[in-house]
């Protein structure tokens, strides 16, 4: 354990787990349906796509699926039961009462997030009574956990309903491995940063190790709202937290593709097909299959059908639509409004256009059998797939496996996070409702060449990338980031390495310091003349610099380190190695390097250029160096312009023999041959030193760490990858282990 976190919950990656080690899924249904019948309860399965996916996974070894089973239960006696009867299927229910699932589930869940992530703002409701049962059930999910988990058990919780049980596990379980992965949506910052309480969601979810959404844009925005509202900073995929790594990705789910191809093949549904198409006739179908939700495009659909018919009256008796609505979250107001609305337009457009002998749209509220619902996917000419958003989609995955003789026509919407592999579909912006009309009329009318091309493109890739790779990609991925998450932590200065410093700088008569200024001894401020040292550290330097030679090496300008640290039995090196100021020594700064400065005035104006763009950046001046901070500039245009300007300079540093680098919130352009570690080397030079011990927190330190001598102790500040020889939490545990050594 680090020394500092004695009394505080703490990380620990180990990744050796014990042969006990289980999976415990957790999501908010059970794939299970409770249902009351005669006084008795029944369980019927669910045969969702996850649930397919996932079988494999609960049904083996210890491991289990928590969650609701999908109805309220109050008998104490009947929840026993229940619970001894789904411990046989492997699952463990967490019971909610009726207000539970009024404000949790239809509540805060369907009536705040569903729409927020859908970018459906105008139906999003905030009430904080919502919001304290949905914390509220996140902790009863998190409790029914807790009875179930073992320390090093791998916990993968699913969707936005509990999207705060991430870090209330972590907060109890700290060395669980956590996963999360969100189905829908995850939308824009901008839409984010409406609802109250936005902060402690993202919080949440980042007490997982691993984040997953279906595409790479969710995690994109997921990235850009958690720099924004929680302040972490993230790279690459990864979130710096506090005291580890998390890791943010993209994992397209797919379906069980040879379930749907071989049903579709089956005597069963083929009978069904035969069944249906004598009752339809022989004309064209269309078919659109979804639960009922705002968010699928709905009503959306039969306007484009009815455009379709009024523009082609040729297609009049030719084509219909087979539109499936599966009832969904009806005690929803904005759903109830929805269903009628359905029920109106499909009134109106049959009483307009039907004939004795045809019908335009066969519209059923209810939900199919697998074997009916593979005849529909089976027996339709062009699936129209056009949700106004959604996280995935699986109804166009399900049926282009199901186009065994691979004809039929995908039409698909751009806002489907499907669009991003079936690039083989018709694609359309369902806000485009001439678009929309326009290619369902190329659909209907292509031929069967290129629908077999199409579909045969889309089979190929909807095979490799089933529900079953996706867990397989889904969990190495989390072995992935613990080992990474091991890798860096195992650096830590634990008491161990903090007894051993101890003693070995105890036994030293000559030690000496290299301790960098910002990040290291202080943290950061707004703006950087701000971040005086306080009395505490005045104290600590002095301390320390009674026991051993303190070198304060920096690259602040040497005026503002000369004024801090004045009278301070200290070295400073100011400017990365330009100056040096030795201790006891009555003169002024030395100047350790040449500087040629001419190549400044180019530089600069091309700086101001930059700076004149973006509000809240400025330039400072060092002798050496010019730099550019965008520390008080609008998250993300900062890092936009910083790379723009990185790469005009990179392009003029080499005509001036320059090096640009990249700091924290700073682009800084120098010579190359003035750094931290040639400092270092020539104030070390001719002494002889038997404890050395550098501390910093960003690359200008790592050339410090580079010059250490073999026996040294290097330690960089957060966990990054470092050259140092350990890591160390943040500068308050540099404080912490100084003082420790003046003790
Ligand atoms: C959420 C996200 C994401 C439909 N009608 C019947 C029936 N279904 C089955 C389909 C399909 C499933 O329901 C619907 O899945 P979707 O993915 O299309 O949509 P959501 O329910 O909104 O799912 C979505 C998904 O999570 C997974 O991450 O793709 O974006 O919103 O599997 O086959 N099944 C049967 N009869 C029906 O009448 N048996």
């Amino acid at each position: 354990m680090p020394f500092w976190m004695e009394n505080e919950f703490h990380p620990c990656f180990s990744t050796t787990k014990s042969p006990m080690a289980k999976t415990i899924i957790v999501s908010n249904r059970l794939p299970i349906s409770l249902r009351h019948r005669n006084g008795k309860f029944e369980f019927k399965p669910s045969a969702g796509g996850l649930a397919t996916g996932l079988d494999s996974i609960y049904k083996s070894g210890e491991n289990i699926w928590i969650g609701w089973p999908g109805n309220t239960v109050d008998d104490a006696e009947q929840r026993a039961e229940i619970i001894i009867e789904l411990h046989a299927l492997k699952m463990a229910p967490v019971f909610l009462s009726k207000e539970d699932v009024e404000q949790f589930y239809e509540g805060f869940s369907n009536e705040t997030l569903w729409p927020a992530f859908h970018y459906f703002t105008q139906y999003m409701i905030y009430n904080p009574d919502h919001w304290d049962a949905y914390v509220r059930v996140n902790q009863k999910f998190c409790e029914a956990i807790v009875k179930k988990a073992d320390p090093d058990d791998t916990i993968w919780i699913h969707d936005y309903q509990l999207m705060l049980l991430p870090q209330m596990l972590r907060e109890i379980l700290p060395e669980a491995t956590i996963a999360f992965f969100q189905h829908i949506p995850f939308p824009s910052y901008e839409i984010i940063r409406m609802i109250p309480w936005r902060k402690e969601i993202l919080e949440g979810v980042c007490g997982a190790d691993l984040i997953g959404f279906h595409t790479y844009d969710d995690m994109r925005h997921f990235l850009s709202a958690v720099g924004r509202i929680t302040g972490m900073s993230g790279q690459s995929g990864y979130i710096q937290a506090e005291n580890r790594i998390i890791n943010v990705d993209s994992f397209p789910m797919g379906i069980d593709y040879h379930k749907f191809a071989k049903q579709a093949k089956s005597r069963k549904t083929q009978n069904i097909v035969k069944d249906f198409r004598q009752k339809v006739g022989d004309q064209k179908l269309l078919l659109t299959i979804d639960r009922l939700d705002y968010s699928k495009g709905i009503p959306q659909r039969i306007h484009v059908f009815d455009q379709l018919l009024q523009q082609h009256k040729e297609l009049r008796g030719k084509v219909s639509m087979i539109m499936v609505v599966v009832p969904s979250r009806d005690r929803v107001q904005s759903y109830k409004e929805l269903k009628e609305e359905i029920d109106l337009l499909v009134g109106r457009i049959n009483s307009e256009y039907s004939t004795l002998d045809w019908v335009p749209v066969h519209y059923f509220y209810r939900s199919f059998p697998f074997e009916e619902l593979s005849a529909f996917y089976s027996m339709s000419d062009v699936a129209l797939v056009t949700p106004l958003r959604d996280g995935m989609n699986l109804v166009c995955k399900e049926f282009v496996a199901s186009k065994t003789n691979q004809t039929g026509v995908l039409i698909l919407s751009e806002m489907a996070g499907a669009s991003k592999e079936l690039q083989d579909a018709i694609l359309v912006n369902p806000n485009d409702r001439q678009g929309v009309v326009d290619a369902i009329y190329e659909g209907l009318s292509m031929k069967e060449s290129e629908q077999k091309l199409r579909i045969k493109a889309m089979q190929e890739s909807l095979k490799k990338y089933d529900v079953f790779q996706w867990v397989k990609v889904f969990m190495d991925r989390v072995e992935h980031v613990k080992e990474k998450q091991a890798e860096l932590t195992s650096k830590d200065v634990d008491a161990k390495v903090l007894n051993e410093i101890q003693s070995s700088f105890k036994k030293a008569t000559n030690p000496i310091f290299f301790l960098d200024y910002d990040g290291t001894l202080t943290g950061f401020t707004a703006n950087p003349q701000d971040a005086v040292p306080d009395a505490e550290l005045k104290k600590l330097v002095k301390d320390l610099s009674s026991k051993a030679q303190v070198v304060i090496i920096s690259g602040r300008d040497k005026d503002t380190l000369g004024k801090w640290f004045k009278g301070q039995n200290i070295d400073m090196i100011a400017e990365h190695g330009v100056w040096v100021h030795r201790k006891g020594q009555k003169t002024d700064w030395e100047l350790y390097a040449e500087i040629d400065d001419t190549w400044k005035d180019d530089i600069r104006n091309v700086m101001e250029y930059y700076v004149l763009r973006t509000p809240g950046a400025f330039i400072e001046e060092k002798h050496h160096s010019l730099v550019w901070h965008y520390r008080k500039v609008e998250s993300g245009l900062g890092d936009l312009r910083m790379r723009e300007l990185f790469s005009h300079l990179k392009y003029m540093a080499r005509g001036h023999n320059l090096q640009v680098l990249e700091g924290n919130m700073v682009l800084e352009i120098k010579r190359p041959d003035i750094n931290k570690g040639r400092a270092a080397t020539s104030l070390m030079k001719g002494h002889e030193f038997d404890f050395v011990l550098a501390i910093g927190d960003d690359w200008t330190d790592e050339d410090t760490f580079k010059a250490m001598p073999k026996n040294a102790y290097s330690i960089r500040v957060g966990y990054a990858y470092t050259q140092a020889n350990y890591n160390i939490k943040s500068f308050k545990q540099v404080r912490q282990l100084l003082h420790k050594l003046t003790q």
